[in-house]
């Protein structure tokens, strides 16, 4: 790969991940689904808050998709997307969904937080986009097993896409995770593209690892009955992907003796 593309692609990303994680204080992605039904978020690459209704369009006109209507926002809601972050939608209209009232945002209340038609289209804001050709991924997992992969696998996964997976099982039992093929964008400190491990229910606590390149990571297994895998991809350069498998264990197996199957 070339360097200059590998520097240029990490300090892209290390943006990008600023302005996915923490805004304003407040983890606005975290648990709650980054994208559903084809509607998901985006802000400008410089940061929270900066894209005028005209800039808004293009950004989801750029990725193929079309500004978010009212009913498609209310419909993405109602299966778990929430986001801490007022954007414009369809015709000139502001607003977030929420989906669990939160003393941070939403004024305790839930539902889609309307800010109205702006008269004004020079204000700034994030966006709400509609594609429903966008590769979903992601999710909150309760079946005891399942195989994941990076979106659109078998085949390369694409530029810019973040996926959260949230996986619960049940209470007393543990999360084993084993990782079946992997091959993400390469780089020293896994800044472009990059898969993260957390040993809890939110990408926020319990951090245990950054992967990328293509070398197998080991097995994990959590402390408790839940885990998070959080996926990110940056505007260049991608890469096979991987395909991993989680199983429910139980507790007093040791990690070496687990034969569920
Ligand atoms: C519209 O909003 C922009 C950005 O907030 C502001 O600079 C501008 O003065 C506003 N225009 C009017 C007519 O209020
Ligand atoms: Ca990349």
């Amino acid at each position: 790969m070339r360097p200059l593309i590998l520097a240029l692609a990490a300090c892209f990303v290390l943006k990008e991940v600023q302005g996915w994680g923490y805004k304003n204080g407040v983890f606005h992605n975290s648990i709650w689904l980054e994208q559903a039904a084809g509607v998901y978020h985006r802000e400008s690459r410089k940061g929270r808050y900066q894209l005028t209704f005209k800039e808004a369009k293009a950004v989801c006109k750029y990725e193929g998709g079309a500004l978010a209507t009212y009913e498609q926002l209310e419909a993405a809601r109602q299966i778990g997307f929430h986001v801490c972050s007022a954007g414009w939608f369809d015709k000139g209209r502001v607003g977030y969904p929420i989906v669990k009232a939160g003393a941070n945002c939403g004024f305790g209340k839930v539902g889609i937080i309307d800010y109205g038609y702006r008269l004004n289209k020079s204000e700034r804001w994030d966006v709400y986009c509609y594609n429903p050709n966008a590769k979903e991924c992601g999710g909150v997992l309760t079946d005891p097993q399942k195989v994941l992969s990076s979106p659109g696998y078998p085949n390369d996964y694409a530029d810019e896409q973040i996926c959260y997976w949230h996986i619960r099982v049940r209470y007393g039992q543990k999360v084993r995770l084993q990782f079946l093929d992997f091959d993400i964008e390469d780089d020293t400190d896994c800044l472009s593209d990059y898969l993260e491990i957390y040993d809890s229910y939110d990408d926020v606590s319990g951090f245990a690892g950054r992967f990328c390149g293509d070398e197998l990571p080991e097995d994990f297994i959590s402390t408790g009955n839940v885990m998070t895998l959080k996926f990110l991809s940056d505007s260049s350069v991608t890469a096979g992907g991987f395909q991993l498998e989680y199983i429910a264990v139980d507790s007093d197996l040791s990690d070496e003796t687990n034969t569920l199957t």
